[in-house]
């Protein structure tokens, strides 16, 4: 327990903040009221462990790591932070002395929802395990005003509603103005001439005061707080009376409005650029905030600003914060008055990137019209970036224009971002060994070639703070009875349980504790779709965002596949399967769409067909967040991983199923491979494609699917369903465009992109073969337990320490507390 932490205390302060911030005693507060009470409570725990990090921190002038992300995917912080602090049993024995259940305040806390999928979920894990192994760090980022939107299905269709997560304020942040700063866009650069060099000044800009909002990352039970930091924006100058006379109200009405907008919303894009001039700003708005604070902070305590990055590392979470690599050139040039080569040699030695896709949608790329415009300094310097290293690609590879139409930052009117992230740092990592791999041999290959230095591996983790020992309480107790607690902050300890996989009686405690986790959701399910589900079938799951490559689409199709043989034959011997999906589609991502309901449709008709006997059911969960994942995580048997081969970089739900015991059903892609390679083939359903022949179909120009259509008769025959007004009868050509993206070369994309229906027959065979796996329930319940054995290495702890020892070189700090502080 947290040496913070009084039972007495805490009580007092809960009924203390519900008298003082809500005017009511503890027996007169609404769920709402007694979650802030209790959260407030939970921070003042907090708050004296957060002050004492920082000031250890100080103390012992840590290398510091600034995690630069325009996401943080944090989900809900109260429940995590009871647990981190280790109070967990004394908070519930306060609320049950108050009346009051932890899960169903824990319900009232909205999910902070700042991210879109993998990669603001990986940010905020790896936050838990930069605290908990007592590593000085900030993330950095936006204090989105609306997050990520919240899915309502309405007759099958997903809506966007936006997510107010702060209408009733939010406990754990805390507002920092005094490391408030201004940030400039627009305007124009002039040059002038002052001892004898070139001085840039930006003149005519409109500018944001950047103000921090600060929260705590409790670690595990080791007293450690670090902080995250997100941005909000704000006026500078509100209308004055001054600016009115001086005809600058024009002007002072425009930074009113860049504050408003710059911070408003949350692009909900995943894997997918869309270009737009606020997304630029956006970006611009928090890296050149953390990046002067940094900056900032570095000085207070040294002098020598060349020695910057002994101090400090920046860690780009994807190219969105790239701009920080011509920031830092910026700040060090203009401010510091460094030379070139002295400010070069700071940032290339501060920055780092990590990639996360290889999807060329996602690449971000800017026209130099908007770039220049919105950010004149900062282009300028990007030129000379550019000038110099197209220079030294001249000196590499003498006339090869071909190496620099593939590798300059700027070229074709556009500035590069992942160019300019991989050379104006000391490492590119991917997410996954396969990933990296491909990086290297195909995506990045000409970097590769020349700076191969530079390109390592990390594969992605998570951590089982949150995803077994919150998500699946009662699997976590039953692991910690066989094996100890260590493999709370030491996951590969987990694999003792191996030894316990073939025991009759083990097994049947956790394939009950696997039923209770069914039941959980089922219930969860029938309050939320109205749908009865029995717990006793297969839960078949895939959640994820929506997107092609991920082939939500392969799955449907194949239920659809399934039902056709049912209805041909009412007594087929299958075990009963509920197919559960949840996905956010992009809100201008037609397709995406498009098959959110259609997944929804086929539901509708099987769900209620009484002659298959409920032998199918299907599930579309509304607005898959962290918190629903955590109970869907916990009750699934079957993990559905089916990227086609080489597009899904890493993937961490995968991660997050095999630590709570369903076994993978995938393609070689991303961490599958690792997956498969920890807890062997005999325990997971592989098929598909490899990657290499994925690669080598799509250097050829793609495949004709239209022989499988041919030649296959219960693929066409689903395929038919889909433009004969099956699935929907009112409408039908609704699915038309589905049917015309796998078949039909009219589009300008390949027919069939994603080799969904070159997959399907060995996808088909891996699903009958985990119906057959299923029968036999020793054999089940033993893999079952390997896949949570050998999970050890996806723990983010892991992977923080392998970014530590290669990359950012931090050391470990300690935090002393004493007694009731
Ligand atoms: O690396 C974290 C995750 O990032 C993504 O979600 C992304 O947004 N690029 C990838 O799609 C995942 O594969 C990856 O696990």
């Amino acid at each position: 327990m947290s040496m913070g932490f009084d039972k007495e205390t805490f009580k007092k302060s809960v009924i203390y903040n519900v008298k003082n911030v809500f005017r009511k005693t503890i027996d007169e507060a609404t769920p709402e009221q007694a979650f802030q009470a209790v959260a407030y409570a939970v921070k003042d725990v907090i708050i004296d462990e957060w002050i004492a990090t920082h000031k250890e921190y100080e103390k012992q002038d840590a290398k510091t790591l600034y995690y630069l992300s325009m996401e943080f995917l944090m989900g809900r912080a109260l429940g995590n932070n009871i647990i981190n602090i280790m109070a967990l049993p004394e908070v519930k024995e306060v609320l049950d002395e108050l009346g009051f259940d932890l899960n169903a305040i824990e319900d009232q806390e909205p999910d902070p929802a700042l991210g879109n999928g993998g990669l603001g979920r990986l940010a905020a894990c790896f936050l838990d395990s930069l605290a908990t192994l007592g590593y000085p760090a900030y993330g950095c980022g936006i204090r989105y005003r609306y997050g990520m939107f919240k899915q309502k299905i309405e007759n099958g269709y997903q809506m966007e509603v936006p997510d107010d997560w702060l209408k009733n304020g939010y406990p754990f942040e805390v507002r920092r103005a005094e490391y408030a700063t201004e940030v400039k866009f627009g305007g124009y650069v002039r040059t002038v001439w002052e001892n004898g060099r070139e001085h840039f000044v930006q003149e005519g800009y409109q500018s944001v005061r950047a103000v921090p909002y600060d929260m705590p990352i409790v670690g595990y039970g080791n007293n450690v707080v670090n902080t995250l930091r997100i941005w909000d924006a704000e006026a500078i100058n509100t209308f004055s009376l001054d600016s009115f006379d001086k005809g600058d109200y024009q002007k002072a009405v425009e930074q009113e409005n860049l504050a408003k907008t710059i911070v408003e919303v949350l692009y909900p894009n995943d894997n997918h650029y869309a270009g737009k001039e606020l997304r630029l700003k956006q970006q611009y708005f928090f890296i050149s905030a953390s990046v002067q604070r940094a900056v900032k902070k570095y000085m207070e305590k040294h002098e020598d600003i060349h020695k910057f990055f002994e101090k400090t590392v920046f860690q780009l979470n994807d190219t969105h914060p790239t701009v920080a690599v011509p920031e830092l050139m910026r700040i060090l040039l203009d401010e510091f008055n460094l030379t070139w080569d002295e400010a070069w040699a700071v940032t290339t030695k501060t920055c780092a990137y990590t990639n996360h896709t290889i999807m060329s949608e996602a690449l971000e790329k800017w026209p130099i019209e908007l770039f220049s415009r919105l950010l004149p300094r900062i282009y300028q310097i990007v030129e000379e970036i550019n000038r110099r290293f197209v220079e030294q690609i001249q000196q590499m590879y003498p006339g090869n224009q071909d190496k620099i139409r593939k590798m300059a930052i700027i070229y074709d009117g556009q500035v590069r971002m992942a160019n300019l992230a991989i050379v104006g740092g000391f490492s590119v990592n991917g997410v996954a060994r396969l990933h990296t791999e491909i990086l290297k041999k195909e995506e990045l290959r000409d970097f590769y070639e020349m700076m191969p230095q530079k390109f390592n591996n990390k594969t992605n983790g998570i951590t089982q703070r949150r995803f077994l020992l919150h998500g699946n309480p009662l699997l976590a107790e039953w692991v910690t009875g066989k094996i100890g607690s260590e493999w709370i902050t030491n996951l590969p300890h987990i694999h003792r349980l191996a030894v316990y996989a073939d025991d009759p009686k083990c097994q049947q405690e956790f394939m009950d504790i696997k039923y209770q986790n069914k039941v959980r959701l089922a219930k969860y399910i029938k309050e939320h779709n109205g749908i009865d589900v029995d717990p006793r079938s297969i839960f078949d799951v895939q959640v994820k965002r929506l997107h092609e490559y991920k082939r939500q689409l392969m799955n449907i199709l194949h239920v659809i596949y399934l039902y056709n043989q049912l209805k041909d034959n009412p007594n087929l011997d299958m075990v009963p399967r509920t197919f559960i999906f949840g996905a956010k589609a992009a809100a201008g991502y037609k397709r995406a769409k498009l098959t959110i309901k259609l997944i929804n449709s086929v539901a509708d008709v099987i769900n209620n067909d009484k002659s298959i006997d409920g032998k199918i059911k299907v599930v579309f969960i509304e607005d898959y967040k962290v918190s629903n994942a955590e109970i869907i995580f916990a009750a699934a048997d079957v993990s559905e991983q089916i990227s086609t081969a080489s597009k899904e970089a890493s993937g961490t739900g995968n991660m997050k199923f095999m630590l709570n015991g369903a076994l993978t059903l995938g393609t070689m892609d991303g961490a599958n491979v690792e997956i498969v390679e920890e807890v062997g083939a005999e325990n997971a359903f592989i098929f598909g494609m490899t990657s290499d022949e994925v690669i080598g179909y799509e250097n050829k120009g793609g495949y004709n699917p239209m022989e499988i259509f041919n030649n296959n008769y219960q693929i066409r025959r689903v395929l038919m369903q889909l433009i004969n007004g099956y699935f929907a009868p009112q409408d039908p050509e609704l699915f038309r465009d589905i049917y015309n993206s796998l078949l039909n070369t009219q589009s300008s994309d390949r027919a069939d992109t994603y080799f969904i229906l070159k997959d399907f027959p060995s996808y088909a065979e891996a699903q009958q073969k985990v119906d057959q796996a299923y029968r036999n329930e020793t054999w089940w319940a033993k893999a079952a337990i390997l896949n949570v054995a050998c999970s050890g290495k996806f723990t983010s702890d892991r992977t923080i320490e392998e970014y530590v020892n290669d990359i950012w070189h931090l050391e470990k700090v300690k935090v002393e507390i004493e007694a009731n502080q």
